[in-house]
């Protein structure tokens, strides 16, 4: 891919501008600080941007992108930097703007439960913040202690209990945005209902920092809930997998909160890399592992629903063993195991990660397919250049995260893999991102997942906000 020529190269005047915005506490510059902001979180993608800018309110990021779109300076926002689709950093020199200073909550209504908080606050300060309220962040996900709501909010991010919470695109009531030419969208509404016209929140949701910078969130947060139990469970087959979580939708009903899996290669990896590996408390290994969390408001009700719910799994042989956490340390303990898993696989070298939805049937046929393709091409085993494939995710929501752990990420391994896993994906009629979005890694992927007509409106759409084109160039939409 060529730079784009129509992009100006950032001058020392420009830097001098923003330094009279954001003050010098909110340029990088320094190259050694800069490599930080340039790398993504997989070490997959690396731009060298020679400016990050971090402002600390909605004007100053308003100033930034005025001047960014009448100068044609190229912009990447960035949050917490976790996003895997290779997104939240520069394919050359973009300007970085980090949100990072804008973390405040703005406003929380203990009654209806809606919060109101800049962009760049971290999710799991929020959710702390929440927790002594007693309410909840409606999502949760392994990277909480890194990511923005900003990020969130800009991937559509999915997470660990969107089975019980429901998509951002239900949760958020209002977003504050900057739109390229500088426009403040004040959009930051606490209302539940409003049929007002073109909800054009929706348009920035998941739009991945294209169409302007998302400086505030209002989100609606559920009351936390006093009883929380959590099992692990050790299955033999993912058919059994299935019918536990069939039968986890009759039997625990409104208190299932979270309903995951993963395979025997994903705790393997997790044993072998991560000291949480020591809290798999099963006696055996098994093929198949699912976590479920029920929360309600009565532990001995839940006790009782959870209780006979494994036991029916237990007396008709669909689990081969199960364990509930005695208190809420074992409850961590537990879910550190799940959470653990994409860092156990950044340990096991180069990782292709594939987030696919489709059927929840054919979900698992996607990792024994691809294992397969892989032995047939002679690629998979020790010495060659993978080696493992592995499956875990979201079943509630049919989500795999398959992850094909390589030597390196050569062009040559890439060709093995897509647009293999693509086709596969189209033919189940999945999507290629269930919840990491495309960025840079399957923007030209998009025609699996979007019709022509689809993908002609959303580009119309991006020239009508952004027609300079300065807002995450060369991502989300196809190049070609
Ligand atoms: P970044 O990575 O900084 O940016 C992501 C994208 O959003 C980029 O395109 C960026 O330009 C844009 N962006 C960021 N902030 C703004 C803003 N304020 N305005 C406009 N655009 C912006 N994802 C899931 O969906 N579910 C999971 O369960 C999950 N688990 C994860 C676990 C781990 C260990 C890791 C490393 C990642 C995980 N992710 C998951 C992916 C990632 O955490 C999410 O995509 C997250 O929402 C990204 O937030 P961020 O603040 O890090 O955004
Ligand atoms: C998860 O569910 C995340 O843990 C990350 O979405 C998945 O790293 C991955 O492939
Ligand atoms: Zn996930």
């Amino acid at each position: 891919m060529k730079r784009r020529d129509s992009f100006k190269k950032l001058t020392k005047e420009d830097v001098d501008f923003f330094r009279s915005v954001v003050s010098s506490s909110g340029v990088i510059e320094d190259a050694d600080d800069l490599e930080h902001f340039n790398h993504d979180w997989m070490r997959k993608y690396r731009g060298q941007s020679k400016l990050v800018l971090k402002p600390s309110t909605t004007e100053q990021v308003s100033k930034i992108l005025a001047y960014c779109n009448k100068e044609r300076l190229a912009v990447v926002p960035q949050g917490g930097n976790t996003g895997l689709v290779g997104g939240s950093v520069p394919v050359f020199d973009e300007i970085i703007v980090s949100m990072g200073n804008m973390n405040s909550v703005r406003s929380f209504d203990e009654v209806s439960g809606a919060l109101v908080c800049d962009a760049g606050s971290i999710l799991e300060v929020l959710d702390k913040y929440l927790e002594e309220r007693g309410y909840i962040m409606p999502l949760d996900l392994g990277a909480k202690g890194s990511c923005h709501i900003g990020g969130n909010v800009s991937t559509n991010a999915g997470g660990l209990r969107l089975l019980r919470y429901g998509s951002l695109h239900g949760t958020v009531l209002g977003l504050e945005v900057v739109l390229p030419d500088g426009t403040i969208l004040d959009n930051l509404s606490t209302l539940r209902k409003d049929n007002t016209g073109f909800d054009l929140k929706q348009l920035f949701i998941g739009s991945e920092g294209t169409l302007g910078i998302v400086t505030g969130v209002s989100i609606l947060a559920p009351k936390r809930s006093k009883a929380i139990n959590v099992a692990l469970l050790g299955l033999d087959t993912f058919d059994q997998v299935q019918a536990a979580f069939k039968r986890s939708k009759e039997e625990l009903s409104e208190i299932l909160s979270a309903f995951e899996f993963w395979d025997h290669g994903a705790i393997g990896l997790v044993k072998e890399h991560l000291a949480v590996g020591a809290n798999d408390p099963l006696q055996s290994t098994y093929p198949f592992y699912v976590l479920i969390e029920t929360s309600g408001s009565n532990k001995e009700h839940d006790d009782e629903k959870l209780g006979a719910y494994l036991e029916g799994l237990m007396t008709e042989g669909v689990v081969q063993d199960g364990v509930v956490a005695q208190d809420t340390t074992q409850i961590q303990k537990l879910w550190a195991i799940r959470e653990g898993i994409p860092e156990a696989c950044s340990k096991a070298g180069a990782i292709f990660k594939y987030d696919i939805s489709m059927p929840v049937p054919v979900l698992y046929e996607a990792v024994q397919d691809m294992r397969s393709h892989l032995e047939s091409l002679n690629a998979i085993g020790k010495g060659k250049p993978f080696t493992s494939v592995i499956g875990y995710g979201h079943v509630g929501d049919g989500n795999l995260h398959l992850n094909v752990a390589a030597k390196d990420y050569s062009k040559e391994a890439t060709a093995m893999i897509e647009p293999y896993v693509f086709e596969w994906t189209a033919k189940h009629s999945g999507s290629i991102s269930a919840e990491h979005g495309l960025g840079i890694s399957k923007n030209n992927h998009l025609h699996y997942s979007k019709s022509q007509p689809m993908i002609e409106l959303m580009k119309q759409f991006k020239n009508m906000i952004d027609p300079q084109g300065i807002m995450n160039p060369y991502k989300y939409l196809p190049n070609k």
